[in-house]
């Protein structure tokens, strides 16, 4: 420790010496007033006697006079450790300017306009990014539903959306569409309401089989309340010479398919029963339960109305049918329904009708066809 005692006119000077003197780690220990001493002193004005303080072993290292007193290695010793302090701190000082420099931008002006600048640009990305995928979505959105598609359904599509664009509304569309592949062999079954074309799609299959595929083909009908129905398939089966039965008890439903046990497929048609009609659907389930068929379509039109074919498909839900077959397509230029049926049976799709002509207007469709009409990219005919 050093202590010193300096004689001045005010602090401030007290300050300046001490600070050259001991350096700025010195401390003040005490301050008064006193005369100078010595017989001038008694005449002359007060002077301020500071008494300062530092410690000597920070003040050792800087103090290059003391090196005059010191050995020659003493000295050499003291300057390495003199120039290693100073380095040091120059090191310090140099991490410290570092620091203040990269203090956040914000804090200077000219580099905090820049900042809410570069914010701004950012902004307007963002908006404009979010204006766009949002209008994406509002073309997506309008594309699905002038395809009749039902909200609910369109909703779900949306959530699996990621990009918005075409592409990706495709995958996912092509997504929900099921296709089975339909089994051309044993008993076939159509069930359906009344007027969606089931017994037309039946000898449309019965064309495409026996003359095209060239299989033995037998007709079964239960479509006991429509006089002018069972013509009209008995003149289909007459014009392509196969068995044909009309089937009006249970029991005569083991009949007509033992009599036809040397076919390759049989097809059964159904009369059209209001779905609403719990003992009406009961009493096809009973016809349909006779024939051991695992292979039974529910019939359904594409131009039927969204709600109607909801309310079908819970009433024939009693008939346990495997595959959807959709007729009419050339009746109508939106498909949304094809996606609100798969919704709403959870079933597959054999078959699709596209006319009245017997037997050509019946067809299997890619998925990429399907998903293409109902994005409106293509039409029926
Ligand atoms: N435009 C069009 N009409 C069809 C189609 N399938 C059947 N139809 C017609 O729909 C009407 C009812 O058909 P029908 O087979 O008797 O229906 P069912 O009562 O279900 O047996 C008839 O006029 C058929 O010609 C089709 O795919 N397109
Ligand atoms: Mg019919």
């Amino acid at each position: 420790m050093i202590i010193k005692k300096y004689l001045v006119k005010d602090m401030n000077e007290a300050m300046t010496k001490i600070k050259n003197d001991l350096g700025i780690d010195a401390v003040i220990i005490s301050s008064r007033k006193i005369r100078k001493p010595g017989i001038g002193g008694l005449l002359s004005k007060k002077v301020i006697e500071v008494t300062a303080a530092v410690d000597n072993s920070e003040k050792e290292d800087n103090d290059y006079g003391k090196i005059q007193n010191s050995t020659k290695e003493d000295s050499i010793t003291a300057l390495k450790k003199a120039m290693e302090k100073h380095s040091e701190r120059a090191k310090n000082q140099e991490q410290k300017m570092a620091l203040e420099t990269s203090k956040p931008s914000y804090f200077q002006n000219a580099k905090e306009e820049k900042l809410l600048n570069e914010m701004q640009e950012m902004k307007n990305l963002i908006s404009g990014f979010v204006k766009k995928s949002s209008e994406e979505e509002n073309s997506v959105m309008l594309k699905l539903k002038n395809s009749d598609m039902n909200e609910e359904v369109i909703k779900e599509l949306l959530t699996e959306l990621q990009d918005g664009n075409e592409e990706d509304l495709k995958n996912i569309v092509k997504k929900h569409i099921k296709l089975s592949v339909p089994k051309e062999n044993g008993v076939m079954v159509l069930v359906g309401p009344t007027g969606v074309g089931k017994t037309t799609t039946i000898a449309k299959l019965a064309g495409k089989f026996s003359l095209m595929e060239k299989k033995k083909v037998g007709l079964i009908t239960v479509d006991t309340y429509r006089i002018g129905a069972v013509e009209q398939l008995r003149t289909y089966a007459d014009i392509m010479n196969i068995p044909f039965s009309v089937v009006l008890t249970i029991k005569e439903m083991d009949q007509a398919i033992n009599s036809m046990k040397d076919c390759d497929i049989i097809l059964v048609d159904t009369t059209g029963r209001s779905s609403k009609n719990e003992m009406q659907i009961s009493e096809l389930r009973a016809f349909i339960e006779r024939t051991h068929s695992q292979n039974i379509h529910l019939v359904l039109s594409c131009t039927t109305k969204d709600n109607d074919i909801k309310s079908i498909v819970s009433g024939y839900k009693k008939i346990n049918f495997q595959n959807v077959i959709i007729t009419k397509l050339d009746e109508t230029t939106t498909y949304g329904s094809v996606i609100n049926i798969l919704k709403y049976t959870g079933k597959p799709i054999s078959y699709f009708t596209t006319g009245q002509n017997v037997p050509d207007d019946i067809k299997t469709l890619t998925v990429e066809e399907i998903s293409s009409l109902i994005l409106g990219e293509d039409t029926v005919c």
